[in-house]
Protein backbone atom coordinates (compact mmCIF):
# COMPACT_ATOMS: atom_id res chain seq x y z
CA UNK A 1 0.00 0.00 0.00
CA UNK A 2 1.81 3.46 -0.76
CA UNK A 3 1.95 6.21 2.02
CA UNK A 4 -0.32 8.40 0.44
CA UNK A 5 -3.07 5.66 0.51
CA UNK A 6 -2.05 4.73 4.14
CA UNK A 7 -1.93 8.17 5.22
CA UNK A 8 -5.88 8.46 3.76
CA UNK A 9 -7.87 5.59 5.17
CA UNK A 10 -5.84 6.66 8.65
CA UNK A 11 -7.25 10.38 7.70
CA UNK A 12 -10.48 8.80 6.98
CA UNK A 13 -11.36 7.12 9.85
CA UNK A 14 -10.77 9.33 12.20
CA UNK A 15 -12.46 12.33 10.53
CA UNK A 16 -15.27 9.87 10.11
CA UNK A 17 -15.15 9.84 14.33
CA UNK A 18 -15.20 13.87 13.85
CA UNK A 19 -17.85 13.90 11.77
CA UNK A 20 -20.44 12.00 13.91
CA UNK A 21 -20.70 14.62 16.56
CA UNK A 22 -22.54 16.53 13.57
CA UNK A 23 -25.79 17.51 14.12
CA UNK A 24 -27.89 15.68 12.08
CA UNK A 25 -31.68 15.98 13.69
CA UNK A 26 -33.10 18.72 11.04
CA UNK A 27 -32.87 17.72 6.81
CA UNK A 28 -30.16 20.24 6.36
CA UNK A 29 -31.87 21.38 2.66
CA UNK A 30 -34.97 22.10 4.95
CA UNK A 31 -32.73 24.53 6.28
CA UNK A 32 -31.17 26.43 3.30
CA UNK A 33 -34.89 26.86 1.90
CA UNK A 34 -36.50 28.97 4.56
CA UNK A 35 -33.38 31.03 5.27
CA UNK A 36 -31.39 33.10 3.30
CA UNK A 37 -31.15 36.60 2.39
CA UNK A 38 -34.43 38.30 0.84
CA UNK A 39 -33.58 41.65 -0.05
CA UNK A 40 -30.60 42.37 -2.84
CA UNK A 41 -26.90 42.72 -1.61
CA UNK A 42 -24.74 45.28 -1.28
CA UNK A 43 -23.82 47.14 -4.91
CA UNK A 44 -20.44 46.23 -6.98
CA UNK A 45 -17.41 48.22 -5.92
CA UNK A 46 -14.78 49.35 -7.93
CA UNK A 47 -11.50 48.39 -5.67
CA UNK A 48 -11.98 45.40 -3.03
CA UNK A 49 -12.53 44.93 0.67
CA UNK A 50 -12.38 42.08 2.96
CA UNK A 51 -16.12 40.81 4.65
CA UNK A 52 -17.24 42.93 7.84
CA UNK A 53 -16.51 39.32 10.21
CA UNK A 54 -12.74 39.23 9.19
CA UNK A 55 -10.63 41.06 11.59
CA UNK A 56 -7.11 39.29 11.61
CA UNK A 57 -5.00 42.30 11.98
CA UNK A 58 -1.38 43.32 12.18
CA UNK A 59 -0.06 43.89 15.47
CA UNK A 60 1.34 47.18 16.29
CA UNK A 61 4.09 48.03 18.72
CA UNK A 62 3.13 49.30 22.17
CA UNK A 63 4.06 53.16 22.75
CA UNK A 64 3.25 56.47 21.11
CA UNK A 65 6.29 56.23 18.45
CA UNK A 66 4.43 54.74 15.32
CA UNK A 67 6.69 56.10 12.75
CA UNK A 68 9.89 54.32 13.61
CA UNK A 69 9.26 50.38 14.70
CA UNK A 70 7.68 47.06 12.88
CA UNK A 71 4.15 45.61 13.01
CA UNK A 72 3.77 42.03 12.47
CA UNK A 73 1.99 39.33 10.34
CA UNK A 74 -0.47 37.34 12.03
CA UNK A 75 1.09 34.20 10.06
CA UNK A 76 -1.08 31.49 12.35
CA UNK A 77 -4.05 33.30 10.77
CA UNK A 78 -2.50 33.22 7.24
CA UNK A 79 -3.11 30.70 4.05
CA UNK A 80 -1.05 29.35 1.75
CA UNK A 81 2.45 30.80 0.21
CA UNK A 82 1.19 34.54 -0.14
CA UNK A 83 0.68 36.94 2.56
CA UNK A 84 -2.09 39.05 1.81
CA UNK A 85 -0.83 43.08 0.75
CA UNK A 86 -2.61 44.32 3.50
CA UNK A 87 -0.91 42.21 6.46
CA UNK A 88 2.87 42.07 5.12
CA UNK A 89 4.93 42.90 8.15
CA UNK A 90 6.26 46.73 8.08
CA UNK A 91 9.89 47.92 9.63
CA UNK A 92 10.31 51.75 8.79
CA UNK A 93 12.85 53.72 10.64
CA UNK A 94 11.40 57.04 9.40
CA UNK A 95 7.83 56.46 8.54
CA UNK A 96 6.54 55.89 5.56
CA UNK A 97 7.78 58.32 2.46
CA UNK A 98 4.27 59.69 0.26
CA UNK A 99 6.24 59.67 -3.06
CA UNK A 100 4.40 60.44 -6.31
CA UNK A 101 5.84 58.16 -8.57
CA UNK A 102 5.79 60.96 -11.68
CA UNK A 103 7.97 62.50 -9.30
CA UNK A 104 10.53 59.74 -8.07
CA UNK A 105 13.39 58.56 -10.20
CA UNK A 106 16.31 55.66 -9.60
CA UNK A 107 19.99 57.09 -10.13
CA UNK A 108 22.44 54.60 -11.25
CA UNK A 109 26.40 55.79 -10.80
CA UNK A 110 29.38 55.13 -9.54
CA UNK A 111 31.73 52.91 -11.35
CA UNK A 112 29.85 52.83 -14.81
CA UNK A 113 30.35 54.04 -17.60
CA UNK A 114 27.17 55.37 -18.43
CA UNK A 115 25.62 57.27 -15.07
CA UNK A 116 21.56 56.82 -15.94
CA UNK A 117 18.60 58.15 -14.44
CA UNK A 118 15.48 56.19 -14.85
CA UNK A 119 11.92 56.76 -14.26
CA UNK A 120 9.10 54.79 -12.85
CA UNK A 121 7.73 54.19 -16.40
CA UNK A 122 11.03 53.62 -17.84
CA UNK A 123 11.36 50.64 -15.84
CA UNK A 124 8.18 49.47 -16.42
CA UNK A 125 9.09 49.13 -19.98
CA UNK A 126 12.08 47.01 -19.10
CA UNK A 127 11.70 43.17 -19.22
CA UNK A 128 10.60 42.11 -16.27
CA UNK A 129 9.75 39.16 -13.90
CA UNK A 130 7.60 38.02 -11.12
CA UNK A 131 8.79 36.49 -7.88
CA UNK A 132 7.74 34.55 -5.27
CA UNK A 133 9.64 35.52 -1.90
CA UNK A 134 9.99 36.21 1.61
CA UNK A 135 11.07 39.30 3.48
CA UNK A 136 12.15 38.52 7.09
CA UNK A 137 13.62 41.28 9.35
CA UNK A 138 17.13 39.95 10.75
CA UNK A 139 15.57 41.02 14.08
CA UNK A 140 12.48 38.25 13.63
CA UNK A 141 12.53 35.86 16.45
CA UNK A 142 14.78 37.89 18.62
CA UNK A 143 12.70 37.20 21.58
CA UNK A 144 13.04 33.45 21.43
CA UNK A 145 16.69 33.45 22.45
CA UNK A 146 15.99 33.66 26.50
CA UNK A 147 12.77 33.09 28.05
CA UNK A 148 10.30 32.59 25.51
CA UNK A 149 7.53 35.49 26.23
CA UNK A 150 6.07 35.56 22.87
CA UNK A 151 2.53 34.77 23.23
CA UNK A 152 1.82 33.69 19.75
CA UNK A 153 3.42 33.05 16.13
CA UNK A 154 2.38 36.76 15.33
CA UNK A 155 4.80 38.23 18.56
CA UNK A 156 7.75 34.97 17.70
CA UNK A 157 7.79 35.26 13.74
CA UNK A 158 5.43 37.60 12.44
CA UNK A 159 8.54 39.97 10.99
CA UNK A 160 8.02 37.41 8.09
CA UNK A 161 5.99 37.96 5.05
CA UNK A 162 5.73 36.58 1.34
CA UNK A 163 4.86 38.13 -1.79
CA UNK A 164 4.75 37.87 -5.29
CA UNK A 165 7.52 40.58 -6.56
CA UNK A 166 7.14 41.79 -10.74
CA UNK A 167 10.05 44.10 -11.79
CA UNK A 168 13.44 44.66 -13.57
CA UNK A 169 16.73 42.17 -12.77
CA UNK A 170 18.78 44.27 -11.67
CA UNK A 171 21.43 42.99 -14.12
CA UNK A 172 20.16 44.59 -16.80
CA UNK A 173 20.01 47.95 -15.42
CA UNK A 174 23.42 47.49 -14.30
CA UNK A 175 24.40 46.20 -17.72
CA UNK A 176 22.70 49.40 -19.52
CA UNK A 177 24.88 51.43 -17.59
CA UNK A 178 28.17 49.30 -18.01
CA UNK A 179 29.77 48.01 -14.93
CA UNK A 180 33.79 49.19 -15.06
CA UNK A 181 36.41 46.75 -14.21
CA UNK A 182 37.44 46.02 -10.65
CA UNK A 183 33.26 47.12 -9.53
CA UNK A 184 32.64 44.52 -6.86
CA UNK A 185 30.07 46.34 -4.40
CA UNK A 186 27.33 48.66 -4.45
CA UNK A 187 25.39 50.69 -2.26
CA UNK A 188 21.51 51.51 -2.62
CA UNK A 189 19.68 54.21 -0.75
CA UNK A 190 16.22 54.98 -0.36
CA UNK A 191 13.92 58.31 -0.50
CA UNK A 192 13.05 58.66 3.50
CA UNK A 193 13.94 60.97 6.00
CA UNK A 194 16.87 58.69 7.49
CA UNK A 195 18.19 57.62 3.89
CA UNK A 196 18.73 53.86 4.99
CA UNK A 197 21.18 52.79 3.00
CA UNK A 198 23.24 49.01 2.58
CA UNK A 199 26.13 47.75 0.74
CA UNK A 200 25.77 44.64 -1.37
CA UNK A 201 28.06 42.54 -3.57
CA UNK A 202 27.28 43.13 -7.10
CA UNK A 203 27.61 39.11 -7.36
CA UNK A 204 24.73 38.98 -5.35
CA UNK A 205 22.99 41.63 -8.19
CA UNK A 206 23.48 39.90 -11.05
CA UNK A 207 22.72 36.62 -9.63
CA UNK A 208 18.87 37.67 -8.97
CA UNK A 209 18.44 41.20 -7.19
CA UNK A 210 15.25 42.85 -8.66
CA UNK A 211 14.04 46.26 -8.79
CA UNK A 212 10.13 45.93 -7.94
CA UNK A 213 6.89 47.94 -8.51
CA UNK A 214 4.45 45.54 -7.93
CA UNK A 215 3.48 43.10 -5.54
CA UNK A 216 0.39 40.71 -5.30
CA UNK A 217 -0.73 41.95 -8.62
CA UNK A 218 -0.55 45.32 -8.08
CA UNK A 219 2.02 48.37 -7.44
CA UNK A 220 3.94 47.65 -4.04
CA UNK A 221 2.43 49.37 -0.85
CA UNK A 222 3.63 52.53 0.63
CA UNK A 223 4.72 50.78 3.66
CA UNK A 224 6.57 48.03 1.16
CA UNK A 225 8.66 50.97 -0.62
CA UNK A 226 5.62 52.55 -2.99
CA UNK A 227 6.97 53.24 -6.01
CA UNK A 228 10.00 51.30 -6.34
CA UNK A 229 11.98 48.76 -3.76
CA UNK A 230 15.41 46.79 -3.97
CA UNK A 231 13.90 42.65 -3.79
CA UNK A 232 17.46 40.93 -2.30
CA UNK A 233 16.22 37.48 -2.29
CA UNK A 234 17.09 35.22 0.62
CA UNK A 235 19.17 38.11 2.28
CA UNK A 236 17.86 39.88 6.04
CA UNK A 237 15.00 42.30 5.68
CA UNK A 238 17.34 45.28 6.15
CA UNK A 239 19.09 44.97 2.89
CA UNK A 240 15.65 45.78 0.92
CA UNK A 241 15.74 48.86 0.58
CA UNK A 242 12.36 50.36 -0.16
CA UNK A 243 11.68 53.88 -1.94
CA UNK A 244 14.83 53.41 -3.87
CA UNK A 245 16.36 55.67 -5.15
CA UNK A 246 20.17 55.97 -5.67
CA UNK A 247 22.56 52.74 -6.51
CA UNK A 248 26.26 53.29 -6.94
CA UNK A 249 28.80 51.12 -7.61
CA UNK A 250 31.89 50.86 -5.91
CA UNK A 251 34.96 48.57 -5.73
CA UNK A 252 34.79 48.59 -1.39
CA UNK A 253 31.21 48.43 0.87
CA UNK A 254 30.35 51.70 2.16
CA UNK A 255 29.58 50.90 6.09
CA UNK A 256 27.25 53.05 6.05
CA UNK A 257 25.44 53.64 9.55
CA UNK A 258 22.90 51.05 8.79
CA UNK A 259 25.57 48.32 8.72
CA UNK A 260 27.79 49.18 11.30
CA UNK A 261 25.66 50.61 13.60
CA UNK A 262 23.17 48.09 13.63
CA UNK A 263 22.49 44.48 11.64
CA UNK A 264 26.03 43.13 12.74
CA UNK A 265 26.48 40.47 15.66
CA UNK A 266 29.02 40.76 18.21
CA UNK A 267 30.28 37.51 18.93
CA UNK A 268 31.53 35.88 22.09
CA UNK A 269 35.22 36.52 21.34
CA UNK A 270 34.54 40.42 21.50
CA UNK A 271 34.55 40.55 16.94
CA UNK A 272 31.26 41.48 15.69
CA UNK A 273 30.10 39.59 12.32
CA UNK A 274 29.42 41.91 9.61
CA UNK A 275 27.14 41.55 6.52
CA UNK A 276 25.68 38.73 7.53
CA UNK A 277 23.42 38.18 4.24
CA UNK A 278 21.68 35.41 4.02
CA UNK A 279 18.80 33.93 5.91
CA UNK A 280 18.72 30.85 7.23
CA UNK A 281 16.54 27.52 6.63
CA UNK A 282 13.62 28.37 9.18
CA UNK A 283 10.40 26.72 10.20
CA UNK A 284 7.08 27.55 12.41
CA UNK A 285 4.48 25.78 13.31
CA UNK A 286 1.19 27.82 13.14
CA UNK A 287 -1.44 25.29 14.02
CA UNK A 288 -1.59 24.51 16.89
CA UNK A 289 0.30 27.57 18.44
CA UNK A 290 0.64 29.88 20.80
CA UNK A 291 -2.61 30.98 22.52
CA UNK A 292 -4.73 29.07 20.48
CA UNK A 293 -6.69 26.31 21.81
CA UNK A 294 -7.90 22.51 20.70
CA UNK A 295 -11.32 22.35 20.43
CA UNK A 296 -11.31 18.49 21.58
CA UNK A 297 -8.81 15.19 21.61
CA UNK A 298 -8.72 13.39 17.97
CA UNK A 299 -7.83 14.46 14.79
CA UNK A 300 -6.24 17.99 13.76
CA UNK A 301 -3.67 18.81 11.21
CA UNK A 302 -0.62 20.37 11.91
CA UNK A 303 0.04 23.30 9.82
CA UNK A 304 3.06 25.42 9.55
CA UNK A 305 5.63 27.33 7.37
CA UNK A 306 9.26 26.55 6.07
CA UNK A 307 11.77 29.39 4.25
CA UNK A 308 15.82 29.33 3.88
CA UNK A 309 17.27 32.20 2.32
CA UNK A 310 19.64 29.86 0.74
CA UNK A 311 17.27 28.05 -2.24
CA UNK A 312 14.52 25.45 -1.67
CA UNK A 313 13.07 23.97 0.94
CA UNK A 314 14.13 20.12 0.77
CA UNK A 315 11.95 18.50 4.22
CA UNK A 316 10.26 19.76 6.70
CA UNK A 317 10.22 16.99 10.15
CA UNK A 318 7.58 17.31 12.78
CA UNK A 319 7.88 16.03 16.16
CA UNK A 320 4.59 15.74 18.90
CA UNK A 321 7.41 14.63 21.74
CA UNK A 322 9.44 17.56 21.91
CA UNK A 323 12.05 15.93 19.37
CA UNK A 324 12.10 12.23 20.37
CA UNK A 325 10.19 11.18 16.80
CA UNK A 326 10.50 13.37 13.73
CA UNK A 327 8.23 12.52 11.00
CA UNK A 328 8.56 14.16 7.41
CA UNK A 329 5.74 16.61 6.71
CA UNK A 330 3.63 17.40 3.50
CA UNK A 331 5.10 19.90 1.84
CA UNK A 332 3.28 22.57 -0.86
CA UNK A 333 3.98 22.39 -3.86
CA UNK A 334 5.25 24.27 -6.12
CA UNK A 335 7.89 24.61 -3.98
CA UNK A 336 9.70 28.57 -4.74
CA UNK A 337 12.96 29.20 -3.70
CA UNK A 338 13.33 31.56 -1.43
CA UNK A 339 9.64 31.93 -0.03
CA UNK A 340 7.56 30.38 2.30
CA UNK A 341 6.71 26.93 2.09
CA UNK A 342 3.77 25.28 3.75
CA UNK A 343 4.03 22.08 5.51
CA UNK A 344 1.06 19.66 7.10
CA UNK A 345 0.94 16.54 8.86
CA UNK A 346 -2.33 14.71 10.10
CA UNK A 347 -2.31 14.23 13.80
CA UNK A 348 -4.12 12.84 16.52
CA UNK A 349 -4.03 14.35 19.78
CA UNK A 350 -4.40 11.96 22.33
CA UNK A 351 -5.96 14.84 24.84
CA UNK A 352 -2.42 14.42 26.85
CA UNK A 353 0.58 17.12 26.85
CA UNK A 354 2.65 17.54 23.81
CA UNK A 355 5.71 19.40 22.64
CA UNK A 356 5.11 20.06 18.90
CA UNK A 357 8.48 21.25 17.15
CA UNK A 358 8.87 21.47 13.23
CA UNK A 359 12.84 21.22 11.74
CA UNK A 360 13.33 22.26 8.01
CA UNK A 361 16.30 21.37 6.12
CA UNK A 362 17.17 23.40 2.53
CA UNK A 363 18.45 22.21 -0.95
CA UNK A 364 22.16 23.22 0.55
CA UNK A 365 21.72 20.12 3.01
CA UNK A 366 21.35 22.88 6.04
CA UNK A 367 19.43 21.62 8.82
CA UNK A 368 17.63 24.06 11.21
CA UNK A 369 19.25 24.45 14.58
CA UNK A 370 17.90 23.97 18.23
CA UNK A 371 18.68 27.37 19.76
CA UNK A 372 21.36 25.48 22.78
CA UNK A 373 23.54 25.03 19.10
CA UNK A 374 23.25 28.83 18.16
CA UNK A 375 24.25 29.60 21.19
CA UNK A 376 27.02 27.60 21.54
CA UNK A 377 28.67 29.90 18.60
CA UNK A 378 27.39 32.79 18.77
CA UNK A 379 26.69 33.47 22.46
CA UNK A 380 24.01 35.56 23.74
CA UNK A 381 25.49 39.10 23.19
CA UNK A 382 23.10 39.77 19.45
CA UNK A 383 19.59 39.48 18.63
CA UNK A 384 19.78 39.34 15.59
CA UNK A 385 19.32 35.86 13.11
CA UNK A 386 17.60 33.08 15.77
CA UNK A 387 16.28 30.47 13.25
CA UNK A 388 15.84 27.85 15.48
CA UNK A 389 13.54 25.04 16.04
CA UNK A 390 10.55 26.43 17.66
CA UNK A 391 8.43 24.89 20.50
CA UNK A 392 4.60 25.17 21.28
CA UNK A 393 3.44 23.04 23.86
CA UNK A 394 0.38 21.79 24.27
CA UNK A 395 -1.89 20.80 27.26
CA UNK A 396 -4.27 18.28 28.44
CA UNK A 397 -7.54 21.33 28.53
CA UNK A 398 -6.15 22.15 24.80
CA UNK A 399 -4.93 25.41 25.26
CA UNK A 400 -1.19 25.65 23.78
CA UNK A 401 1.63 28.46 25.08
CA UNK A 402 5.36 29.35 23.72
CA UNK A 403 7.83 26.52 25.03
N1 LIG B 1 14.39 52.93 2.90
C1 LIG B 1 14.17 52.01 3.85
N2 LIG B 1 14.24 50.71 3.50
C2 LIG B 1 14.03 49.75 4.43
C3 LIG B 1 13.73 50.08 5.77
C4 LIG B 1 13.63 51.47 6.11
O1 LIG B 1 13.34 51.85 7.24
N3 LIG B 1 13.86 52.39 5.11
N4 LIG B 1 13.59 49.07 6.70
C5 LIG B 1 14.30 47.83 6.39
C6 LIG B 1 14.04 46.75 7.31
S1 LIG B 1 14.89 46.76 8.77
C7 LIG B 1 13.28 45.67 6.95
S2 LIG B 1 13.12 44.32 7.96
C8 LIG B 1 12.50 45.67 5.68
C9 LIG B 1 11.03 45.52 5.99
O2 LIG B 1 10.27 45.53 4.82
P1 LIG B 1 8.69 45.67 4.92
O3 LIG B 1 8.38 46.90 5.74
O4 LIG B 1 8.21 45.76 3.52
O5 LIG B 1 8.18 44.44 5.59
O6 LIG B 1 12.70 46.85 4.92
C10 LIG B 1 14.00 47.36 4.97
N5 LIG B 1 14.11 48.44 4.04
MO1 LIG C 1 14.70 44.65 9.74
Amino acid sequence: MSDNRRRFLKLGVTLGSVLTGCNRAKSPTAELDDEGPKRLGKPLSEYGERSSFETVKRSTPTGKNLEIGATRTPLQECYGVITPSSLHFERHHSGVPEIDPAQHRLLIHGMVDRPLVFTVEELKRLPSVSRVHFVECAGNSGSEWGPKTAPNVQNSHGLASCSEWTGVPLAILLEEAGVQAGAKWLVAEGADPCKMSRSLPIQKALDDILVVYAQNGEAIRPAQGYPLRLMVPGWEGNINVKWLRRIKVSAEPFYTKDETSKYTELMPDGKARIFTFEMDAKSVITYPSGGQKLLKPGFHEIRGLAWSGRGRIEKVEVSADGGKVWTAAKLQEPRHSKAFTPFRLPWTWDGGEAALMSRSTDETGYVQPPVEELIAVRGLNSNYHNNAIKTWKVHPDGSVTNA
